[in-house]
C-alpha cells in the first residue's frame, strides 16, 4: 500500500504531555484536536478513523537540566511509549496521526516509522514543518529543552537512549529531512545544520521562491517506494493565525502559504504518517488554532484535490 486511499485506515494517538517543552500546556494538545473535530473532519471525506485515546507516561517534573537536558527520564519513558503505539499501527498497515503533545514526541513517531520502513524496504522522506530547525544538542542548546533536539537525536546525535530507539542505528541520515519554514535557530545550531547538510527551505527562500516552488524542491524524488513522514510544529504557521503553541515566531507562512503547502503534499499520495505537535491550548484563543490545524490537516489528506477533480469533471 502506497498512497492514501479512502481504505487505509487511520488511527489517532494522544500523547498528552509537555515533558520536552519550555513552556507548560502542549500536554493538552490531542484533547483540544478532538474538541476542534479532528476525526469527524477527516470522516466527512470517506476516511475511516480509529481514535486509539491517549497514551501515558510520567508528569512533567519541571526541573532544571541536568548535563545539558531537561527530564531526559520522563521524555525517554513518552518516547518509547510513541515508538511502540505507532510503530504496531503501521505493522497493521494504518496510517497513524500522532496528537502531541511537544515536539520530543518525534523521536518515538519518527524512529517506528524509520523501522518499519527498513523492515519493508521502503525509502523515507520526512518533511519538517517548523519554525524551528530542532537540531539542538546538549552542548549547543540554551536551554535544555528537548523539543529543540529531535533532529539531532534521529540523526544520531542526542543520548544512546534516544538515538537507538529503535533498536539498531540512528533513525534518520540528514538528506533524508526537508526542513520548511524555519525562521529561529540558534547559532551554535545553525552551524551544525550546515555542517550535517540538512536541506533547509527557511522562510526567506520561501519569500523569494514561493511556497510552491519550495514545495515542488522539498518533494522531488518521491517514488511509489517511498514513505512520507509530515511532522507538523504549529509553530511553523504565522503566530497571527495560530497563537496557540508556546514558542510563537513572527513571518512565518501565511493561511494560503500553509493550505498550498498541505495540498502539495495530498497531491503525492504518498503521506504515510504524521504528527501533529506544540499545539498550546493554555495560550489558544478560543481553540481557533487547533480549528486551524484541523482545516490544514483535512487539505493534507486531499480535502481540496476532491474539490477540483469535481471542478474538473463539470467542465
Ligand atoms: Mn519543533
Amino acid at each position: 500500500m502506497n498512497a492514501v486511499t479512502l481504505t487505509t485506515p487511520i488511527a489517532l494517538i494522544g500523547a498528552p504531555t509537555d515533558v520536552g517543552a519550555g513552556a507548560r500546556g502542549a500536554s493538552m494538545g490531542p484533547e483540544a484536536l478532538r474538541v476542534a473535530g479532528l476525526q469527524p473532519a477527516l470522516e466527512s471525506h470517506g476516511l475511516s478513523v480509529i481514535d486509539r485515546g491517549n497514551l501515558s507516561g510520567p508528569p512533567n517534573p519541571w526541573q532544571p537540566p541536568q548535563g545539558g537536558y531537561r527530564h531526559l527520564d520522563e521524555v525517554v519513558a513518552w518516547n518509547r511509549a510513541v515508538h511502540d503505539a505507532i510503530h504496531a499501527e503501521l505493522a497493521q498497515g494504518h496510517l497513524p496521526i500522532l496528537l502531541g503533545g511537544d515536539h520530543c514526541l518525534a523521536m518515538g513517531s519518527i524512529s517506528a516509522v524509520a523501522r518499519h520502513c527498513r523492515a519493508v524496504g521502503k525509502k523515507l522522506r520526512v518533511l519538517w514543518l517548523d519554525a524551528h530547525a530542532d537540531f539542538n544538542t546538549s552542548t549547543l542548546t540554551p536551554s535544555g529543552n528537548l523539543h529543540g533536539m529531535p533532529v539531532a537525536c534521529l540523526c544520531g546525535f542526542g543520548p544512546d537512549e534516544l538515538v537507538y530507539l529503535g533498536g539498531e542505528g540512528p533513525a534518520l541520515r540528514p538528506d533524508q529531512v526537508r526542513q520548511i519554514g524555519i525562521r529561529s535557530v540558534d547559532p551554535g545550531e545553525k552551524r551544525f545544520v550546515h555542517e550535517q547538510g540538512l536541506e533547509v527551505y527557511d522562510m526567506r527562500y520561501i519569500d523569494e521562491m514561493g511556497m510552491r516552488h519550495t514545495m515542488e524542491q522539498a518533494l522531488a524524488g518521491l517514488d511509489a517506494d517511498t514513505h512520507l513522514h509530515v511532522s507538523f510544529d504549529v509553530d511553523f504557521l504565522d503566530p497571527e493565525i495560530a497563537p496557540g503553541v508556546g514558542t510563537t515566531v513572527p513571518g512565518g507562512p501565511t493561511y494560503r502559504e500553509a493550505q498550498l503547502c498541505m495540498e502539495m503534499i495530498a497531491d503525492t499520495g504518498r503521506l504515510g504518517s504524521l504528527d501533529i505537535v506544540e499545539l498550546n491550548p493554555a495560550l489558544d484563543v478560543r481553540n481557533r488554532t487547533a480549528l486551524l490545524a484541523v482545516d490544514l490537516v483535512e487539505s493534507l489528506f486531499g480535502k481540496s484535490t476532491l474539490m477540483r477533480e469535481h471542478q474538473v469533471r463539470r467542465r
